[in-house]
């Protein structure tokens, strides 16, 4: 829920006008849209970019999960690899997009850790695979920008760690 929306459930909870500090919130919310806006658009439009690169440099890091007995070994589970990682820059937008983690925690994280275990899929390669693809996001964005987008490729990796 956006902080928008979350701000008049509250607020309607209690028959009330929306509280200063409600406002202010919702003020830093709409002057930071630009910008979280821009942020989700790069994502989205370099999103084969980030994907490819950042897999190629976790690959390079992690030559064990792509080499025979590796989960993402061959080209099938190589491929879901990626999809795994293309899966969590979608949500990351999301995040951006709405301000908000609760997306990404809802979607990609409840129980994230415990389907990987039964999978034998190492998750603290996965989350090295977000932390490659910030690396790669980052770098193209402004200094502000990125900072602002960090924050969620982090909130995801401090999720799996
Ligand atoms: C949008 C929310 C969402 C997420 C997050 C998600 C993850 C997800 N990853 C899966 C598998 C997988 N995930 C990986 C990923 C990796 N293996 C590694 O060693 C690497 C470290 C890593 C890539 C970074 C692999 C290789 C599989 C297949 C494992 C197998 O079938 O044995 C599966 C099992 C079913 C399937 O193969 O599709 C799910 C559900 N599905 C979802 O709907």
């Amino acid at each position: 829920m956006s902080i928008v929306t979350k701000s008049i459930v509250n607020a309607d909870a209690e028959a009330r006008y929306l509280s200063p500090g409600e406002l202010d919130r919702i003020k830093a919310f709409v002057t930071s849209g630009e910008a979280r806006l821009r942020i989700a658009e790069t994502l989205t439009g370099s999103r084969e970019k980030i994907v490819k690169d950042a897999g190629n440099a976790l690959f390079q890091k992690r030559p064990d999960v792509v080499s025979p007995g590796g989960n993402a070994y061959g080209e099938e589970m190589t491929a879901t690899c990626l999809r795994d990682m293309d899966y969590y820059l979608r949500l990351i937008t999301y995040g951006v997009v709405s301000g908000d983690v609760t997306p990404i925690e809802e979607i990609g994280l409840v129980g994230a850790l415990e389907m990987y275990k039964s999978l034998g899929t190492p998750v603290e390669a996965v989350a090295e695979s977000i932390r490659q693809m910030k690396a790669v996001a980052t770098s193209l964005m402004s200094a502000d920008d990125a900072a602002e987008a960090g924050q969620y490729f982090d909130f995801v990796v401090g999720a799996m760690l």
